[in-house]
């Protein structure tokens, strides 16, 4: 097992992340197996309890971890399948040790920072590095590890000094330790290329070789990060550091980002989105939602233009207050392509998000409601086309006489009491006539990530179905459902799971997708041509130079089998 260590220096938020999972691209592109663990010393041992408002969108692994962003990064850019192990905090190392003293496995020794928790540290991470992470079940070869915050902290010092004991214990040809840092330093970030002199100048003062000077400046898309590494020699120079079994074979993966970045940047169409949410001063709260729109408008060659709405504004009651905010924030939305409702928390706003919807379902406007915005759909059709005025979710309204949306906890065997549906479940099709299914590859069920308590009320079901809201995909009971269509619309859809978490750049998530292909006014012609993408469709530069990709035909979703 080969072992990199990504630590920053100088600040934090530089794109240490970007790097580690960019230097894991390449290595898996050279025909490596990489896995990934990211290092955050801060106490917290579940980020599920992690304020969304501090902290951003809560990621949610196959087997239900409640992680960090940056797993998502890893998982996205080297697509792969990670684990909750694949993250340590300083809390779980504590807990671990703590629990290990009152078994009494230390024989009442003194437990000291050093060697009991910088042990286990190493022990962690040779114990999850072999972990398979891919369909084929084999033990990876390298393993990434990204340690967050800055060298330096107080914080970090177990690990660094765990590292340090590490490094001997692997052995040299074993380890090695990429720093990234703003300035000077092995990897540096700056806004424009370095030149060569200035390059000697940082070696010298690093005591590192000039070839273990990589610059990274400020590229077009991370797409490029990949690539900009390769460039200067990262792959020859770990093949020797490391003694990597790389052979000079052509980076078929690496071609595959090469041709997304340049792709990205000729993009002349653009295509918008209405993203009606919560926001707050962190934009990060709906980051792979983002990621996921933004893989499928590059998979059909056009520009990302995201409309931020704060579903509030859309109120009746703002127009009272600031009509111009009212005002503006309807003309973002009745000038978006499509509209996308994302999964979300608590009751301000939800009438809003209920507007937003009615319009969309009414004007025939491309809509996607994910989560919280499939209930919210279902509660807006209720209301609208049933005729039940007061439909609501009982999350919100405990005592409505029409509760369309009810809490429905999980059963687990072991576990006390119902629990959150967290982690990947399975979505049978109920018909072969749904678009949803042939975007997924007209597979008979699709396995997807949840991470949700409250669900469509079942009992319901046909007085929605028999008006044209269809549930066409079910959990494998038939009592849960997953997938809702609307029949006489362009594209009306929503899903009670997260199919963000498993999007990547090179297979965008089928409903996310879905919504850009109607958006950008191509659904009716993919569906048509069988769930190919021709060159008209991913070319929009219609100047001759339009050859059809071999790249691009392997964006029609056969591998969607989540297995
Ligand atoms: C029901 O849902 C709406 C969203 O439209 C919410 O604003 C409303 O206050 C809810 N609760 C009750 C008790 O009506
Ligand atoms: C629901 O009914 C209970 C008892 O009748 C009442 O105390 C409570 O305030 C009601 N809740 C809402 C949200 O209307
Ligand atoms: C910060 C973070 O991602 N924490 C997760 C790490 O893994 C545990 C399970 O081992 C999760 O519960 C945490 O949420």
């Amino acid at each position: 097992m080969k072992y990199i260590l990504v630590t920053g220096g100088v600040i934090s938020g530089i794109g240490k992340g970007i790097i580690a999972s960019s230097i894991g691209t390449i290595l898996k592109s050279s025909g490596l197996r990489v896995t990934s663990i990211k290092i955050d010393p801060y106490i917290n041992i579940d980020a599920g309890t992690f304020s969304p408002y501090e902290h951003g969108e809560v990621f949610v692994l196959d087997d239900g971890g409640e992680v960090d962003l940056d797993l998502g990064n890893y998982e996205r850019f080297l697509d792969i399948r990670l684990t909750k192990d694949n993250n340590l905090t300083t809390g779980k190392i504590y807990q671990y040790v703590i629990n290990k003293e009152r078994k009494g496995d230390y024989l009442g020794k003194t437990v000291q920072v050093v060697p009991h928790i910088t042990d286990a540290i190493q022990e962690w991470v040779m114990r999850q590095a072999r972990i398979p992470v891919d369909e084929d079940d084999v033990e990876p070869q390298v393993c990434v590890i990204e340690l967050g915050g800055t060298v330096g902290d107080i914080e970090s010092m177990p690990f660094i000094e765990a590292f340090r004991q590490f490094q001997f214990k692997a052995r040299r040809e074993n380890f090695c330790n990429i720093h990234v840092s703003l300035v000077p330093q092995i990897v540096c970030r700056c806004s424009t290329p370095l030149d060569t002199s200035v390059k000697e100048k940082i070696s010298m003062f690093c005591h590192v070789e000039p070839e273990q000077v990589i610059c990274v400046h400020d590229v077009s898309s991370i797409y490029r990060v990949p690539l900009l590494l390769e460039e200067q020699g990262v792959v020859d120079y770990f093949r020797h550091r490391l003694d990597l079994p790389i052979g000079r074979q052509p980076r078929r993966m690496l071609m595959k980002w090469k041709e997304m970045a340049d792709r990205y940047d000729r993009l002349l169409e653009t295509c918008s989105i209405a993203l009606v949410g919560k926001y707050t001063k962190f934009s990060d709260s709906y980051a792979s939602v983002i990621k996921a729109l933004e893989h499928s408008a590059l998979a059909i060659n056009h520009k990302l233009d995201i409309k931020y709405i704060d579903s509030a504004d859309l109120e009746p009651a703002t127009l009272q207050e600031e009509p111009v905010r009212y005002h503006e924030a309807w003309q973002k939305l009745c000038s978006a392509h499509g509209v996308l409702v994302p999964g979300g928390f608590g009751v301000r706003g939800t009438e809003g998000k209920i507007q937003a919807i009615s319009w969309a379902r009414k004007q025939k406007k491309p809509f996607l409601g994910v989560c919280l915005g499939m209930q919210l759909a279902v509660v807006e059709f209720a209301r609208s086309v049933l005729g039940w005025s007061d439909a609501n979710s009982t999350e919100f309204d405990p005592n409505t006489t029409h509760p369309v949306v009810i809490d429905m906890p999980e059963h687990n065997p072991g576990q006390m009491g119902g629990t959150m549906r967290l982690g990947k479940r399975r979505t049978l099709f109920q018909t072969k006539n749904s678009v949803m299914r042939k975007l997924y590859g007209d597979h008979d069920f699709l396995e997807e990530r949840h991470r949700h308590r409250f669900e469509v009320n079942p009992e319901l079901k046909k007085s929605f179905e028999d008006q044209g809201l269809k549930f066409v995909g079910q959990d494998e009971e038939g009592e849960r459902m997953e997938i809702v269509e609307l029949e006489e619309h362009p594209f009306f859809v929503g899903v009670q799971y997260h199919p963000e978490f498993l999007s990547r750049p090179i297979k965008p998530s089928p409903p996310y997708f879905g919504l850009l292909l109607a958006s950008a006014g191509r659904l009716a012609h993919y569906l048509q041509k069988g769930c190919r993408l021709s060159p008209r469709d991913t070319y929009s530069d219609r100047s001759g130079s339009s050859s059809p990709d071999s790249e691009i035909t392997e964006l029609k979703f056969p591998s969607f089998n989540h297995d």
